[in-house]
């Protein structure tokens, strides 16, 4: 008998109302029910069949590889950090509501054979997009799991092709002060930048995120395209970015030009690195009620540990 689905690429949102991601409960007994009227249309006897073909989306478990439920679509799109709307965690959403996000470029430039300025929608469709469940761990001892969509920062490094000399990579976040009341504040220094080190930048965990829980990313997290580096502090991972550029030096970073000794460059999650000002050995988990530990380079040493032989982890901030 015909499934009607087979070979069709159905994507979450495109079957599911938004309302089915508000709760993490509600988005699974969507996928439930989804799953289950494709087995009735399909008739199928083998059940490997009827699942192999439906694939009503790509996070089987809503949870990341050690277990860890991911955070509500909800809790991700309200709690945020994002200085360029406001300081205030709760005030980000209703802020940043109606934010320009299209059109959209991302100028990738410096020591690369091929610079080239994308557009938002070229980035789409010229690499591939995956869906990536992180842990992300804020330098302010929250974390949340967050189900990202994007793809991988290295897969666009390669297509402009790096210089032999180009050691760092520089991100730079939008500068539109009409539309983001926090660049007003003389406090900091606009526009928000951030870099890595290329082997970091190269890595295979590194993303450049462009949605949650299949969604298109809404202004608060980063619209519309923000890097992901699960394990080093939220702050390296940088918002609404238009550049990305290849350098020889070190680039500035906007909270270690604030407080160098509170916010390095390295900045990996270290457990036993205390910040200044506060404990890092345990993290609270929005949405949890006891502290979590804190976990070395928060959980991913397997994919990273070997970026940093020899380099003396205590030096963070
Ligand atoms: N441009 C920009 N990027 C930013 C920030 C910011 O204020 N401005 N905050 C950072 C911090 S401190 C964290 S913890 C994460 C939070 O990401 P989220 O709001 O999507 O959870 O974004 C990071 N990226
Ligand atoms: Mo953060």
């Amino acid at each position: 008998m015909n499934n009607p689905y087979k070979s069709v690429p159905v994507r979450s949102y495109e079957i599911t109302p938004k309302e089915t991601y508000l709760s993490r409960r509600d988005f699974i007994k969507a996928a439930g029910v989804v799953a289950g009227s494709a087995a009735l249309a399909a008739c199928a006897p083998q059940v490997e069949e009827v699942t192999s073909t439906a694939p009503v989306h790509n996070f089987p478990s809503m949870s990341d590889e050690l277990g860890n439920p991911a955070n509500t679509f909800e809790e991700i799109t309200s709690y945020n950090n994002y200085y360029e709307f406001s300081t205030n965690k709760e005030a980000v959403l209703p802020l940043s509501k109606g934010f320009t996000t299209s059109p959209w470029t991302v100028e990738v430039t410096g020591m690369v054979n091929k610079p080239k300025t994308y557009g938002f929608e070229d980035l789409l469709s010229l690499f591939t997009q995956e869906e990536r469940i992180y842990r992300l761990r804020c330098v302010e001892a929250w974390s949340m799991v967050i189900p990202w969509n994007g793809f991988p920062l290295a897969s666009l490094l390669k297509a402009v092709e790096p210089t032999s000399d180009a050691k760092y990579v520089r991100f730079e976040t939008v500068y539109r002060p009409e539309e983001m009341k926090g660049q007003g504040s003389p406090f900091y220094p606009w526009p928000y930048q951030e870099g890595l080190h290329i082997r970091e930048a190269m890595n295979e965990l590194t993303l450049l995120a462009t949605g949650i829980y299949g969604e298109t990313m809404l202004p608060q997290n980063g619209a519309p395209i923000r890097l992901v580096v699960p394990w080093k502090y939220g702050f390296k991972s940088i918002k609404s970015i238009v550049k990305i550029e290849l350098t020889d030096q070190r680039p500035d970073t906007l909270w270690n030009t604030v407080a160098s000794n509170e916010y390095g460059f390295l900045a990996n999650v270290n457990p036993n690195v205390d910040h200044p000002r506060w404990s890092q050995a345990s993290e609270r988990r929005i949405g949890e009620l006891s502290r979590r530990e804190t976990l070395m380079f928060n959980g991913y040493g397997e994919q990273v540990a070997d970026l940093y032989d020899g380099i003396d982890l205590s030096l963070n901030y």
